[in-house]
């Protein structure tokens, strides 16, 4: 798994780096010994309307649970991303937006232009009655419009719940729900490869399970004709017209929260991940700046979804709070052709390129040629995230993608960590492929055994953090209690992650994956027990296990065992039918790639499912099943195994 070879950082980077590996370690660990000064003295490179002087205060601990910083600031996030630079320098590219279809032609917003534009949206929601706090949900495709809304419920002080345009109506409807919204902004269709998506028509079939739904604001994006519904639905062009372009920023105190951002836990409920306001943002922009060292000018892709953490951070806050021109990609990475990445990096002088190896994997399959085809020569960085890339992946975007000259900033962190926590400082830190490296400034990552007792030195287990950054998770929306229990109550007075992670003896962190029952497919967190609730509700289904199984693109699989309910036959059809029925409850990211009809599953005595049976199955490692003496019925192993599809 491990590749010993270490890539020392690049002579031309080292010439112009502003952060040596000497730098970077005194500025590590500056920031642990006085986090007070460091982060007052970051927080500066915001716009407040009172600036702070207080950084964290915070305990992880039961009895005194809290966790805030600068709280003693205001600030708002959109005049922090717009408005200051719009005055500095109003004519620089904030937007490029690059569209589904080669053939039509990309779009530029300077940042007076995006000033505008927010602030004409921010008007247009405060007219449909959002005010400072309340939930607006956007389920939108990857066009200017979704940027525009997220930063104007930042301008009016409304909380974004962003879902991501591949989640079914029922997926959309619980969060509309969980989060009390009564505003949806959405488009006609989306578009995706050629492909047409019907947001409105899903938004209307939420609808019927969502009664907090009042106003539905449509975007018209493809020129679909959909049905409107009086009273309720409005063409986004219809309420902008002749609204001012001027909108002051609500002024909002740091701890306020910016946004809510729904993820898969191992429990079947989707989280809502919440994130505060001065925090978050500063996080964002801190980091956007030291790991793609970011310099004005250069043209940035993130070449992820807005529906994900990674669109939040890494393409609209960070980027845009250090005034960065940011590429925004209504597509996917394989259409019209595998070279259309390579391409949309020749269009536009790509400098900085971050997306995820599945991505990354997808493309490799399908020949150098496509990357050969195109010349790639503006690209000086490169970036990944969402799932630990493997060795030969890492290697062919060196390599083939970025010509032996570019670093890979390989940047782990979550949805709960609002932007990275280790990654590769590109100026400084030698790589080793695998592994995202280093801790970044104010990161106190540690390595626990099961029992909690810290690991020293070279070691593995489960990966925490022992203290509070600023970009943390406030909550889980709508439920405190389970945001203690689930991230503080396994290792008292620190943040678990859920991953494991071997640490090196260089101090590298290796992670290792999930160590709960979530599933990493193509980068997205699957939460098992949410595709076994939508399993069960099939009338045929009477019980259903499900686990990850290797996938050489995807990252992990989805692999289902099914038991259907007596006098019922598995067989093709009803796979196909299954599959398509997990497909419509939850989005096609959730879809199994293999289901197994099972008369039993292996359970204790106490009724049980044990998982680590079904995952060896399902990786094929039958051989190495283990103790299976304390199965009610060891027998179930021997049919599961004979019938392991694969
Ligand atoms: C940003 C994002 C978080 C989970 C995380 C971990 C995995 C993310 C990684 C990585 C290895 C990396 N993960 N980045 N694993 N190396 N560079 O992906 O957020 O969707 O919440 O997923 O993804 O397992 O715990 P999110």
């Amino acid at each position: 798994m491990s590749d010993q070879t270490t890539y020392p950082v690049p002579a031309a980077w080292a010439k112009r780096t502003r952060i040596d590996e000497a730098a970077a370690a005194k500025l590590y660990g500056r920031s642990l010994a006085d986090p007070g000064t460091y982060w007052l003295e970051q927080a500066r490179r915001l716009d407040w309307i009172k600036r702070p002087e207080i950084a964290g205060d915070w305990s992880f601990d039961k009895a005194d649970f809290h966790i805030r910083w600068f709280a003693d600031g205001k600030l708002n996030a959109s005049a922090n991303c717009v408005d200051r630079h719009a005055r500095t320098h109003p004519d620089r590219v904030a937007i490029i937006w690059e569209p589904d279809d080669p053939a039509e032609p990309p779009r530029r917003y300077t940042y007076a232009q995006l000033r505008d534009e927010v602030c004409r949206f921010a008007n247009v929601l405060k007219a449909a009655g959002a005010k400072k706090g309340d939930r607006v949900t956007l389920y939108l495709p990857m066009i200017p419009e979704a940027a525009f809304a997220l930063l104007a419920c930042a301008r009016i002080g409304a909380i974004h719940s962003v879902v991501f345009a591949g989640f079914s109506p029922e997926a959309l409807a619980g969060r509309i729900q969980d989060c009390d919204s009564s505003i949806v902004v959405t488009a006609d269709e989306g578009r995706r490869g050629g492909k047409r998506v019907p947001l409105k028509a899903n938004v209307d079939a939420a609808a019927a399970h969502a009664p907090s739904l009042k106003r539905v604001i449509v975007v018209k994006a493809t020129g679909a004709d959909v049905p409107m519904q009086a009273g309720r639905d409005d063409w986004y062009r219809d309420l902008a017209e002749g609204v001012p372009t001027t909108c002051t920023p609500e002024p909002m105190g740091a701890e306020d929260p910016l946004f809510i951002l729904y993820t898969s836990g191992s429990t079947g409920k989707p989280k809502g991940v919440l994130h505060s306001t001065g925090g978050y943002l500063l996080w964002a922009a801190v980091t956007h700046e030291l790991v793609f060292d970011y310099r004005p000018g250069q043209v940035y892709w993130c070449a992820a979804d807005i529906g994900w953490v990674t669109g939040h951070s890494y393409i609209v806050y960070g980027p845009l709070a250090n005034g960065a021109t940011t590429l925004m990609y209504e597509g996917v990475p394989n259409w019209p052709d595998a070279s259309r990445i390579w391409q949309v990096v020749d269009r536009h002088k790509v400098e900085i390129l971050y997306t995820a190896p599945t991505a990354l994997r997808a493309l490799m399959k399908e020949g150098d040629g496509h990357v050969q085809a195109t010349s790639r020569a503006s690209l000086k960085l490169l970036g990944t995230v969402g799932e630990p890339i493997n060795p030969e992946a890492w290697r062919w975007y060196h390599e083939i993608v970025g010509g032996g000259r570019c670093p890979i900033v390989d940047t782990w962190w979550q949805t709960e960590t609002g932007g990275a926590l280790i990654s590769p400082l590109p100026g400084a830190t030698p790589l080793k492929p695998g592994s995202a490296t280093k801790p970044l400034p104010g990161v106190d990552p540690q390595i626990v055994d099961s029992e909690g007792i810290v690991q020293q030195g070279a070691a593995s287990g489960n990966l925490v953090i022992a203290r509070s950054w600023p970009g943390q998770m406030r909550t889980v929306w709508g439920d405190h209690q389970r945001f203690f229990e689930t991230y503080f109550s396994t290792f008292p007075g620190k943040y678990t992650t859920g991953d494991g992670a071997r640490r090196d003896e260089d101090g590298y962190y290796w992670i290792t994956g999930r160590v709960d029952d979530v599933i990493n497919v193509s980068g997205h967190r699957m939460g098992t027990a949410e595709v076994e609730s939508a399993l069960v509700l099939h009338p045929q289904v009477a019980e259903a296990a499900v686990v990850g199984m290797p996938h050489d693109v995807k990252g992990q699989g989805i692999y289902a065992y099914v038991t259907l309910n007596a006098n019922e036959t598995g067989d093709e059809t009803l796979r196909k039918a299954l599959k398509d029925w997990v497909r419509r409850e939850i989005g096609p990211i959730a879809t199994p790639d293999a289901i197994q009809f099972a008369p039993g599953l292996p359970k204790t005595r106490s009724g049980k499912i044990m998982r680590r049976i079904l995952r060896k199955i399902a990786e094929g490692e039958v051989d190495a099943l283990g103790d299976t003496s304390t199965l009610a019925d060891p027998a179930v192993v021997d049919d599961l195994v004979a019938n392991r599809v694969g």
